[in-house]
C-alpha cells in the first residue's frame, strides 16, 4: 500500500515538474533566429468522438498488404491553413468544440550539428504533439507559446507530426465553462522548427533600470550550466560593448552605464538594435529603453506622470469572423486604435500574438497583458492554480524584453474569497520570479453606490498587492445611474492609481434611436452613454487612465439578439465591417484632449 502511494506520489511530481520546466524553457526572441516555418495546409481529422488515439491515428500507418486497413488517413481528406482557427474555415466547424487532429509531413534542412526545436505560437486549447508516431510533448493554454526539442528524433527526410487539438471547455481551465468570446480553436498561430548551436544563448533580459536613466540591466542565460564563458551585450549606436562571463548557471549579468540614451515613449518609440554573442551563439535584438515607476496615485512614464489613453480588441478580424495571427492582422487592428488616440492597448483578455505586441511596441503602445483568468475560475483547485502560474510564466517569458509592456494583469473581475487570494498572490509572484519591473494590476466589477455617503466605493484587500487598481464598470449599461453623472464621486483606492479597464454599451452600427432608450440599441444611446461616462471621469480623483470597451464589435456566442446579428457583443466603437460607431468621435476627441492636457 506505502509503496503504490509512493508511487503515485512520485508520478505526480514528476507530471507537475515536467509541466513547470515547460513554462520556464523558452527560446528569447525566436523570430530572431534561424528558423524554418512549417506554415501552410496541413491534413485534418476532425474526431467528433474522440476515437483517434484508440485508433493511433498519430502513427499515420498506410496499408503495407491488401489485407491491411485503417479507418483514418490525412491524405485526401480535409485540409486546413495553418496558423488559424479551425471554426472559421469551414461552415461546419462554426460552433466546434472537441478534437481535431492535425498532420503534415516536412523536411529538415542540413543542420550542421545544430539542434532543433519545434516552437508552436500558440495552440488552442490543448494539444499534443507526435513526431513520427512518438508522443513528444503536450501543452494546455491557448495563447501562450510553447516548444521542443527533436534533434535526436528527426530525420532529415519524409518526417511525419501530428498535433492533437482539442478546444473542449472544462471547469478546471483557463478560461473555464464560459467567457464572453468565441471559442476558436485549432494551430492559431505560427509553426516553427528553430535551430540553434549546441550551446545556445536560451534567454536574456535586457532593459533600463526602473528608476534610472543611465543604467541597464542585462542578464543572459545559455544553454549550458557552465562557468567562465564569455558573453558580450553590444549597442552600437550607444557605443555599448559589455564583456560578461558566466556564473555556474551559466548566467552572465552586467549593469551597464550608458549616458546618450534616447528613452523609448508613446511619441517616440525609439528601438536600439541589440546583439548579444557567446563563443557559439550570436542573437539580434530590437530593445527599446525606458523607466517606469508608480509614486503615490501616479504613474511615471520617463519621470513625468502619464494618462493612459488605452483601448482594448480581441485578438480577431471581425470581417473574417476568425483569430487574428499576422503582421497584416496585427496593422489593421492598431491602426484603428492609433487613429482614436490611444496611448495604450489592453490585450484582452489573454496574451496576443508576438506581432501585435512587437508592432504595437513599434507604433509606440503601451501595453497591458494577462492571462484568460476571467469569471468563473475554480480559484479551490490546485491543479488550475498550477496551470495559471505555467501560464503566467510563458506569457512574461515571451514578452518580457518588450519595453511597451508595462502592466502584467492577474485577473478580470474576481469576487474576493480566501482561495481566490491566494490564487492571485500566486499569479502575482510567478510574474516577479521572472521580472521584478513591471507593475501588476488586476481588473474588478464590485465598484458599489454607497447610498449613505454617496461614493462609488470597493472593498476588497487584494487591492493592496497592486501596484495599480483597475475597475470595469457599465454606468448606464449593467448599472443604471443613482445619481446625475456630474455627481457621481468616486472614493476607490485612495492612494492608489485607478484605471477605467471597461466601459460602454451596445450599438448597431447605422442604428439611430432615442438616446434614452437602452433597448434602442441605437448609436445614439452609446454616444450618450459615452458622454455620461467621461463626465463622471472627472470626478474620479485618482483617475490615471481608461480603456473603453471596446475597439471592435466582437464575435461571442454570450449574445443572442438576432437584430444585432447573431451571436455577437455590439460594444465596438467600431462595426465589425470597419465603421465608426459615434462614440469613436466621442472618444477620439476626449483622447485628442487628455494628449493636449500632458
Ligand atoms: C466584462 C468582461 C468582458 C465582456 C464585457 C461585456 O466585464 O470583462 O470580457 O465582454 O464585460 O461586454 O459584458
Amino acid at each position: 500500500m506505502k509503496i503504490k502511494r509512493l508511487m503515485i506520489t512520485c508520478l505526480l511530481a514528476v507530471s507537475v515538474l515536467g509541466g513547470k520546466s515547460q513554462a520556464q524553457d523558452l527560446l528569447s526572441n525566436v523570430y530572431g533566429r534561424d528558423y524554418q516555418l512549417l506554415n501552410g495546409k496541413w491534413g485534418v481529422i476532425v474526431d467528433l468522438y474522440d476515437q483517434g488515439e484508440r485508433m493511433q491515428v498519430y502513427k499515420n500507418r498506410k496499408p503495407q498488404d491488401n489485407k491491411q486497413f485503417y479507418e483514418y488517413s490525412f491524405d485526401g481528406g480535409l485540409v486546413l491553413n495553418v496558423p488559424s482557427d479551425f471554426n472559421s474555415q469551414i461552415p461546419e466547424l462554426k460552433f466546434y468544440e472537441g478534437t481535431v487532429w492535425y498532420g503534415r509531413s516536412f523536411d529538415t534542412p542540413k543542420t550542421d550539428g545544430k539542434r532543433l526545436f519545434l516552437y508552436f505560437g500558440a495552440v488552442s486549447y490543448r494539444s499534443k504533439i507526435y513526431l513520427n508516431g512518438e508522443k513528444i510533448a503536450s501543452h494546455e493554454g491557448g495563447f501562450t507559446p510553447f516548444q521542443v526539442e527533436i534533434t535526436d528524433k528527426v530525420k532529415q527526410k519524409d518526417n511525419f507530426l501530428v498535433v492533437k487539438v482539442n478546444n473542449t471547455r472544462t471547469t478546471d481551465a483557463i478560461p473555464a465553462m464560459s467567457f464572453d468570446w468565441w471559442n476558436y480553436g485549432g494551430i492559431t498561430r505560427d509553426v516553427m522548427l528553430v535551430s540553434v548551436p549546441q550551446s545556445y544563448i536560451k534567454d536574456h533580459f535586457i532593459q533600463l533600470d526602473k528608476v534610472q536613466s543611465n543604467l541597464i540591466r542585462a542578464k543572459v542565460t545559455l544553454s549550458e550550466a557552465k562557468p567562465g564563458i564569455n558573453v558580450q551585450v553590444a549597442i552600437p549606436e550607444l557605443g555599448i560593448r559589455q564583456n560578461m562571463t558566466t556564473d555556474a548557471n551559466g548566467i552572465a549579468q552586467a549593469t551597464i552605464k550608458t549616458k546618450k540614451l534616447q528613452r523609448w515613449s508613446p511619441d517616440a518609440p525609439k528601438l536600439y538594435d541589440v546583439t548579444i554573442t557567446s563563443e557559439s551563439d550570436q542573437l539580434n535584438e530590437q530593445i527599446g529603453f525606458r523607466n517606469l515607476y508608480v509614486k503615490g496615485e501616479d504613474i511615471y512614464l520617463n519621470d513625468q506622470p502619464i494618462f493612459l489613453r488605452s483601448i482594448s480588441f480581441h485578438e480577431e478580424i471581425p470581417q473574417r469572423r476568425g483569430r487574428a495571427f499576422s503582421e497584416a492582422d496585427a496593422t489593421m487592428l492598431l491602426s484603428e486604435a492609433k487613429e482614436l488616440g490611444a496611448n495604450m492597448i489592453r490585450l484582452a483578455h489573454y496574451p496576443q500574438n508576438e506581432y501585435t505586441v512587437r508592432l504595437a511596441e513599434r507604433m509606440g503602445f503601451l501595453l497591458w497583458e494577462e492571462i484568460p483568468i476571467w469569471q468563473g475560475i475554480d480559484f479551490k483547485n490546485t491543479a488550475t492554480r498550477e496551470k495559471a502560474g505555467r501560464m503566467i510564466k510563458e506569457m512574461v517569458m515571451r514578452d518580457k524584453n518588450r519595453c511597451s509592456v508595462v502592466f502584467w494583469g492577474i485577473a478580470n473581475e474576481t469576487a474576493t474569497s480566501a482561495p481566490r487570494n491566494e490564487f492571485l498572490k500566486h499569479m502575482k509572484q510567478c510574474c516577479l520570479d521572472i521580472d521584478s519591473t513591471r507593475l501588476i494590476t488586476a481588473a474588478f466589477d464590485l465598484v458599489r453606490f454607497n447610498r449613505e455617503n454617496r461614493n462609488f466605493e470597493m472593498n476588497d484587500s487584494i487591492i493592496n498587492i497592486l501596484d495599480m487598481v483597475a475597475i470595469n464598470k457599465y454606468m448606464g449599461w449593467y448599472h443604471d445611474w443613482p445619481l446625475a453623472p456630474d455627481q457621481a464621486v468616486w472614493n476607490v483606492a485612495p492612494g492608489k492609481p485607478l484605471f477605467i479597464s471597461e466601459f460602454g454599451g451596445e450599438a448597431l452600427y447605422g442604428k439611430h434611436g432615442d438616446a434614452e432608450v437602452k433597448s434602442s440599441w441605437s448609436e445614439d444611446y452609446q454616444a450618450q452613454l459615452y458622454k455620461d461616462n467621461l463626465e463622471m471621469f472627472k470626478h474620479i480623483p485618482n483617475l490615471r487612465g481608461t480603456s473603453p470597451w471596446i475597439l471592435f464589435d466582437f464575435r461571442s456566442p454570450f449574445r443572442f439578439h438576432p437584430h444585432q446579428g447573431g451571436e455577437w457583443n455590439r460594444k465596438g466603437l467600431v462595426s465589425d465591417q470597419g465603421q465608426r460607431k459615434k462614440a469613436w468621435y466621442i472618444m477620439r476627441d476626449y483622447y485628442n484632449q487628455k494628449k493636449t492636457e500632458q
